[in-house]
């Protein structure tokens, strides 16, 4: 049994049906998806602003490296492509994997090709204020309670940043 904190994010084309695919794609394991935010692009500037929200899935035959599979397979049907000069430039539909839970505990690992908890989850105010809003007990392993991290004043310029569409709801929201 594994449940996952999936980060979903969206800034070419159609942005909410990119998002709402990847609900979608990601089936009967979907618990609980949050609203929907605008939200300025961290990393590379030039390139248009985000649709982010955070998905939590659970699968009791899934084990942690599943989920970026299924995050993959989405990627891939919202037709991404990746360029490889630009690791944070824009894209259709980017699904990251932020934390994996096993039986209740915190999965941890260093493989470069899944490193959990995401290593930049802990600076993302579009992970941690969308996450918070359905699950605000939640702590990211190894940093602690998400509420805290949200507090933190270093984010309080990332945090006001972000816009809530409640004119853009993906469902299943708590
Ligand atoms: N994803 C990136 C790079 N920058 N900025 C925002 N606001 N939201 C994202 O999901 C995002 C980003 C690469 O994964
Ligand atoms: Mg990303
Ligand atoms: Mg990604």
């Amino acid at each position: 049994m594994t449940r996952a904190v999936l980060s979903i994010g969206s800034n070419l084309g159609d942005r909410e049906r990119h998002l709402r695919q990847a609900v979608r794609e990601l089936g009967g394991s979907v618990e609980r998806a949050s609203g929907v935010y605008e939200t300025p692009p961290w990393g590379d500037a030039d390139q248009p602003a985000y649709l982010n929200a955070v998905v939590l899935v659970s699968d009791p035959a899934a084990v942690p490296h599943d989920w970026l599979e299924r995050a993959w397979a989405a990627e891939t049907a919202a037709q991404r492509v990746r360029d490889p000069e630009r690791r944070f430039g824009p894209r259709t539909l980017d699904v990251d994997v932020i934390a994996v839970y096993e039986d209740g505990r915190p999965v941890l690992s260093d493989d470069p090709e899944l490193t959990l908890p995401h290593p930049r989850a802990h600076l993302r105010a579009f992970v941690l204020r969308p996450w918070h809003d359905i699950e605000p007990a939640a702590e990211l392993p190894g940093h602690g309670p998400i509420a805290r991290l949200l507090a933190d004043p270093a984010l309080a310029g990332d945090v006001a940043a972000l816009s809530p569409r409640p004119d853009l709801a993906l469902g299943l929201t708590a």
